[in-house]
């Protein structure tokens, strides 16, 4: 994945398309898209295959299964053209060695989920994000999700996770502050709403871009 702007969409649209126009009109402005089950359950798998011709596709689908089924949601997403994946580490060592197996054989990115970014995570997922940080460092994960409402809790997973990715949701709708997302750590932040629900979605494009200079 480049770094050019160091920003992914996530394309939570539900029409084809309405994304097909929005990555045309954004594409330049992102280092990726990331797509999920809103959209792939609305447009179809098909739709990773349009979208990644032009720009590389992160497919979010927070796998979550039996080693199994996780290379078979592997298989058909990265055979689409994603050229990463999104897993959860909660399933276990063997579940994500799967995933893990699957995207090398692809060469493609894993990315591990640690601690989601809305309140609810801090029930369950905040105890163990250390431990899941751990478990994406001994699949050999490109790298994490941490959360861009939390930064305290990026800048305790980048001590953990040496050069690894961090890429981070959770600025512009959810509250997160970009800057103090990559000031604690993250590589790329992950921006949805902000960007697709505006009037505008090229000028609030522009808008963070500019913020982000502008430090
Ligand atoms: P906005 O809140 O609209 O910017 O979208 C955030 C995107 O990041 C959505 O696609 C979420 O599903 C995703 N996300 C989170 O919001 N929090 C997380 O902890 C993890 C993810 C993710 O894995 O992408």
């Amino acid at each position: 994945m480049n770094k050019k702007s160091s920003l992914i969409l996530a394309l939570d649209v539900l029409s084809r398309d309405e994304a097909l126009r929005l990555s045309e009109q954004l594409g330049n402005y992102f280092d990726a898209i990331k797509i999920g089950y809103p959209l792939i359950l609305h447009a179809g798998l098909g739709i990773v295959g349009e979208i990644c011709t032009s720009i590389p596709v992160i497919a979010d689908l927070k796998i979550a299964d039996i080693p199994n089924t996780n290379r078979l949601i592997c298989e058909a997403v990265l055979g689409a053209g994603a050229t990463a994946i999104i897993a959860q580490a909660f399933p276990g060592k063997d579940s994500l060695l799967a995933c893990a197996d699957c995207a090398r054989d692809f060469a493609a990115d894993l990315f591990v989920v640690t601690e989601m970014s809305h309140p609810g995570a801090e029930e369950f997922m905040a105890p163990v994000a250390e431990r899941m940080a751990r478990l994406a460092v001994e699949t050999g994960a490109s790298g994490v999700v941490a959360p861009a409402t939390r930064p305290e809790r990026i800048r305790l997973i980048r001590s953990m996770i040496g050069e690894r990715l961090i890429i981070s949701p959770g600025v512009g709708a959810q509250g997160g502050s970009p800057g103090g997302a990559l000031e604690a750590g993250a590589d790329y932040l992950i921006v949805g709403r902000q960007i697709y629900g505006s009037a505008d979605p090229l000028a609030s494009t522009k808008e963070l871009i500019e913020s982000l200079r502008a430090g």
